[in-house]
């Protein structure tokens, strides 16, 4: 069952802020103000708290926080700044199962994750990048910081998203403006009190709440040197014409409809647990979730029925309860988002085959499933359904393979399941994709770049490449070409 004692704790930390919480900008918070989103907790409708639609004024204000912070944050060895780095990172462990209690009633997602995946990759990201402060100065000697960073981030996975941008950022010396999305926002605020605990600088790091507008006034600040966002395809692609010719630099994480590659030699039982872990994992909110299962001809009746044999046992409902495998969605409206996508496939002839779950009278369930009968032409093929639905296609070749697997407008992640490893890699290596995991997928990990190809956007996150997205030669600000490398 659920664990009543961080429960308690989180809902008296809500109950304290039930007025609303304020942005919080060099350092302190503000008052929340008259004009107030209503957080939802998407499980049980429930109104958890307020934040303020942020406007042009606060944007400024945190922009203007951290263009003050900048050079002494700068100026710091890199071994100075780690200590922050660590600090953030043992904090977060310390109060664990608070931020994993606010997330996932936040979020919808199960306790189960928030607890033992969202929240210690968390740590894990800070631990990572206090390693790459220390060694910034002897390993990036000719680079500078970008300078002030607005960072946008998503609903899917709030804290780590923020994790993905903080660290690489702070490491690399620069100064932050980040918004958490609007559905979202609670872990980034438990997270600013918890750096005031820890002494940050004040302006170092600032979080302003808010929407889509509020995002456009931060990419659209002429004092923000860096834009990265995380988020829809629809909106990186806004971002990018906003921004195009102001000379910001911009790393945009976007969409995706990743491949999962079942070939005839696999083990089928690894390959269906694999599904379990790629679509039905987050309730489906991944950008590189495996949402188009590629099976071999001779292999696909029997790994259909294995498929939908575990199908049966998956769990549906109240994310704080321990046992649940599938929490809610974000949102209701994101529901219906998905439900329209099923019905369009519905439309196009595929058929749905769902988990025969009871789900909760109340709150934003969907039950997993998966259509057969799906070709590359179909919307639910190319479009993201976002949610724990997979299309599913055969293939008798490895070509053929190649071929669905390439045929969409994104390349973001792909996953290859094989039991002879040269095939799978000799495979991994014509997909287009960001990540290609052999026999796994949904694997993070801080020190592995992650980012995609076309209509997944650009720039990588993590290791040695996400911090090269934070740091500048002085050349490029001054305009000059850069030194041959
Ligand atoms: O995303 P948005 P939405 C995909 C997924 C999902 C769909 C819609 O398919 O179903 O997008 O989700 C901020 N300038 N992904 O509409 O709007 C917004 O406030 C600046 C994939 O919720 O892209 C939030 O903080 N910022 C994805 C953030 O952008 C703007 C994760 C993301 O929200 C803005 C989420 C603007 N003009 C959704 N408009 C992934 N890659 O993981 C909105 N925002």
């Amino acid at each position: 069952g659920p664990a009543p004692e961080s429960n308690s704790e989180v809902r008296a930390w809500l109950d304290e802020r039930a007025a609303g919480l304020g942005h919080f900008i060099n350092g302190r918070f503000t008052a929340p103000g008259d004009d107030l989103i209503e957080v939802v907790n998407p499980a049980t409708e429930e109104v958890i708290g307020r934040v303020p639609k942020g406007v042009a004024a606060d944007v400024d204000a945190a922009v203007r926080a951290a263009r003050a912070a900048l050079p002494k944050w700068a100026a710091l060895s890199g071994f100075e700044r780690a200590r922050y780095l660590y600090a953030i990172a043992r904090h977060i462990q310390k109060r664990e199962r608070f931020f994993a209690v606010l997330e996932t009633m936040d979020n919808g997602k199960t306790i189960r994750e928030t607890r033992d995946i969202d929240i210690p990759l968390v740590a894990r990201h800070f631990y990572h990048h206090a390693g790459w402060a220390e060694l910034v100065d002897d390993e990036f000697p000719d680079h500078t910081p970008v300078g002030v960073c607005g960072q946008i981030i998503p609903w899917n996975f709030p804290l780590l998203m923020l994790a993905w941008k903080v660290a690489p950022a702070l490491a690399a010396g620069n100064t932050v403006v980040l918004k958490p999305a609007d559905l979202t926002p609670m872990t980034a605020s438990a997270f600013a009190e918890l750096l005031v605990e820890i002494g940050l600088p004040a302006g170092v790091v600032n979080i302003v709440h808010g929407d889509g507008e509020t995002g456009a006034a931060i990419a659209g600040h002429a004092d923000i040197d860096k834009v990265a966002f995380t988020g829809s395809t629809d909106v990186g692609r806004v971002i990018r014409r906003q921004i195009a010719g102001s000379g910001k630099k911009l790393s945009l994480e976007l969409g995706g409809k990743s491949p999962f590659i079942v070939l005839e030699d696999a083990d089928l039982d690894g390959a269906v647990e694999g599904v379990v872990d790629a679509i039905w994992f987050n309730q489906g909110e991944v950008c590189c979730a495996g949402s188009r299962i590629l099976v071999q001809e001779g292999v696909a009746r029997r790994f259909f029925e294995k498929l939908t044999q575990r199908m049966k046992t998956l769990r549906v409902g109240d994310p704080l309860d321990k046992t649940m495998d599938i929490g809610a969605v974000v949102s209701k409206k994101q529901l219906s988002r998905i439900e329209a996508l099923l019905e369009t496939g519905k439309a196009e002839g595929a058929t749905l085959n769902v988990a025969p779950v009871e789900l909760p009278k109340r709150g934003a369930f969907c039950a997993p499933g998966f259509f057969t009968g799906t070709a590359s032409s179909h919307t639910v093929s190319q479009v993201e359904i976002f949610g724990p639905v997979a299309t599913t296609q055969t293939f008798r070749t490895l070509g053929e393979a190649v071929a669905l697997a390439n045929d969409t407008r994104y390349g973001l992640a792909a996953s290859v399941w094989s039991e002879n490893v040269n095939r799978a890699i000799e495979l991994a290596a014509r997909v287009k994709a960001g990540v290609v995991w052999i026999n796994g997928t949904n694997m993070f990990d801080a020190a592995a770049p992650f980012g995609g190809y076309r209509e997944s956007g650009f720039g990588r996150e993590g290791g040695r490449s996400g911090m090269l997205e934070y740091l500048a030669l002085p050349a490029d600000k001054k305009g000059k070409p850069r030194p041959a490398p």
